[in-house]
């Protein structure tokens, strides 16, 4: 091997040790990292460079000088190189803005369920223990089940159509696809019908669902409201039960010394019919609660019950006024603007 071709091997493979020192340099991730390559190319006994310059002992005196000169300048900028990496790494971690591991996470904030949620729940669970089942029916509804079966003749001012939200198409209580006959129901009542033609006496269930009126929105009115509707129907229902499962319910939902009172009212499905009001604001307002009665023998008669056998209570409770009353809520627009500073509370 002449002298020449020694040379221009040991600048190849010094060439080589540079571009990879240079590289392994810049990419350590981290100190400890960094500190490896440093041994490995710049380390005093055994490092790559070391094993570079020992190349000069087998150079002739010229090839030296070429060699020599070539070593000094790749080892000057891998010990440069070296160094501007250490101060990048220091840099990362003396930096503020860099992320500190070990501060405490910043929590993320567990969603829950809405107060009417939490009060339809809970009167699920009231009524069950007063040994009354849950009954769904749909919203979207026909005149049948919201009019007809309960009672309410065809010229009677609660069909009104200022006073529901009739749709311009649906079916009629045959089925038939007849304009107004169908709405959104106005009230809950309408489960009672379903339950009852579905089934024999004894019926005792609540039925928890949406309603829609276009009243006039106002602190204790909205266009749509919830209800629980209560039907029971059994030998010897009287109206004494109904009342008691009234004072029993509103005393365990807003406490021992809730104040309720009934005045004699009217509606088409029951007879007698009771409105039941609750004392609020401080003891100085009575707020209406819902409506309550003995169910009408027509509406019985109506679903094939014998109103000679069987007699049964039915009630309908705005479910807002009893969240509202129950946590202290004064305004129902509060509970459908979904803030949730308002919601968090609950
Ligand atoms: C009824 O809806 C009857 N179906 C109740 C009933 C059922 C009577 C069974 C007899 C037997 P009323 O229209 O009064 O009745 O409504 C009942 C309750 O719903 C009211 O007392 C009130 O608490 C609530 N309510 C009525 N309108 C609104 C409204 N616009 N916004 C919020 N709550 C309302």
């Amino acid at each position: 091997m002449s002298a020449t071709d020694t040379l221009s091997d040991a600048l190849a493979d010094l060439e080589a040790m540079l571009a990879a020192g240079r590289a392994a340099f810049e990419g350590s991730p981290t100190p400890e990292a960094l500190e490896a390559r440093r041994v490995e190319f710049l380390g005093q006994k055994h490092g790559r460079v070391r094993a570079a310059q020992e190349r000069l002992k087998a150079l002739d005196a010229a090839a030296k000088r070429v060699y020599g000169q070539q070593f000094n300048a790749a080892k000057a900028e891998l010990e440069a190189t070296f160094e501007t990496a250490k101060a990048r790494l220091q840099r990362r971690t003396t930096d503020t803005t860099a992320l500190d591991v070990t501060l405490p996470g910043i929590p993320t904030r567990l969603g829950h369920r809405h107060p009417l949620t939490q009060t339809a729940d809970e009167l699920i669970d009231l009524f069950g223990r007063f040994g009354f089942a849950v009954a769904r029916g749909p919203e979207v509804e026909d005149t049948y089940h919201n009019f007809d079966a309960l009672n309410i003749p065809p010229t009677h001012p609660a069909r009104d159509p200022l006073d529901n939200f009739y749709l311009a198409v649906g079916g009629g209580p045959t089925g038939a696809a007849q304009a107004g006959h169908c709405m959104l129901r106005s009230q809950t009542s309408t489960v009672q019908i379903r339950v009852m033609t579905a089934q024999a006496p004894p019926v005792r269930v609540i039925a928890i669902g949406r309603v829609y009126r276009p009243d006039t929105v106002d602190a204790t009115h909205s266009f749509m409201f919830h209800q629980v509707e209560g039907l029971m129907v059994d030998r010897g229902v009287t109206m004494a039960d109904l009342k008691s499962v009234l004072r029993l319910f509103a005393q365990s939902y807003l406490g021992q010394d809730v104040r309720i009172r009934f005045r004699p009212s009217f509606f088409p499905f029951t007879e007698p019919s009771v409105e039941v009001d609750m004392l609020w604001h401080g003891g100085v307002r009575w707020v209406e609660m819902g409506g309550a009665g003995m169910v009408d023998p027509n509406v019985l008669r109506a679903v094939g019950y014998d109103p000679e056998e069987v007699t049964g209570f039915a009630f309908g409770l705005g479910i807002e006024r009893l969240c509202m009353r129950r946590h202290g809520i004064d305004d129902i627009r509060l509970l459908y603007q979904n803030d949730v500073r308002f919601l968090r509370q609950f």
